[in-house]
């Protein structure tokens, strides 16, 4: 093994190097391991989701909401209702990705209103006018609107976004088009399973895309460049009803680093 002296060698000391790179880049992710999980944990809705059912250690809910043991209700099925549930912890990761698992359902088989949204928003726990939540709020909203109010032709539901900056109003009558970044129908009332949506946002891209179908595929519902939202906002969901009313149920919130 004469031949091999050399290279032999030289592999032992390559091996040990790669273990020395190995063990520090382990140092390195678990130093960021521990503290990313921590940081998702804070940011998960999961059940159970109250050890008390009355609060829950990093969310907040208000107005109609109501925490069960399976989901967490921001409207019942009645009119004139509205609802939210607010994480307490300011996000601070540029790039996220938020998975919301929800239920919309009433007795209404055409006829529903007015849906939820999700918010990442400098304000947090304010009702008001948009789907339960403030008008003229600072960054993003994600509608998922059930009762058409504009003239188009098309069948609700709809999903829109909007990037508002304080002064911006969300417009009812036109389900939001004014101000929307992106849009697409989807019929996620009334399924017999959960419905999944997921909100992504990695390099200025915002993407939402969703599982309605009960078979574990996404399809995209919009993705828009350019989109410049700050770090340090709140993650909430919110909910209303009117004349016409739904079951607004979310039972899951994953966020991801
Ligand atoms: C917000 O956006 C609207 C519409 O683009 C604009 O007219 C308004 O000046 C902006 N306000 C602020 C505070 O940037
Ligand atoms: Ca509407």
């Amino acid at each position: 093994m004469e031949r091999c002296r050399f290279s032999c060698s030289f592999t032992r000391y390559f091996i040990v190097f790669l273990f020395l790179l190995s063990v520090i880049n382990g140092q390195d992710s678990s130093q960021v391991a521990p503290d990313g999980g921590f940081l998702k944990r804070e940011y998960s809705l999961t059940k159970p989701y109250s050890s008390n059912g009355m609060t829950m250690p990093f969310w907040d809910f208000r107005d109609n909401a109501m925490l069960t043991n399976n989901y967490i209700r921001l409207t019942s099925n009645h009119q004139a209702k509205l609802g939210s549930v607010w994480n307490k912890i300011p996000c601070y990761l540029r790039d996220w990705e938020m998975q919301v698992q929800f239920k919309v359902h009433g007795g209404g088989r055409t006829l529903a209103a007015d849906g939820f949204a999700i918010w990442y928003t400098k304000e947090r726990m304010t009702p008001g006018p948009v789907f339960g939540s403030r008008d003229e709020f600072h960054g993003l909203g994600v509608f998922f609107d059930t009762y058409k109010n504009g003239p188009q032709a098309v069948t609700f539901p709809q999903i829109t976004a909007m990037i508002g900056n304080g002064t911006t109003k969300y417009d009812h009558m036109t389900d939001g088009k004014i101000n929307s970044v992106g849009s697409c129908l989807a019929s996620f009332r009334n399924k017999d399973y959960d419905t999944f949506v997921t909100v992504r946002y990695v390099k200025e891209t915002l993407s939402v895309r969703l599982d309605i179908d009960g078979l574990g595929e996404w399809k995209e519902c919009f993705i828009v460049p350019g989109v410049k939202l700050p770090t340090g906002y709140f993650i909430g969901v919110s909910a209303a009803t009117g004349d016409l009313a739904d079951n607004h149920d979310v039972t899951n919130i994953h966020r991801q680093p």
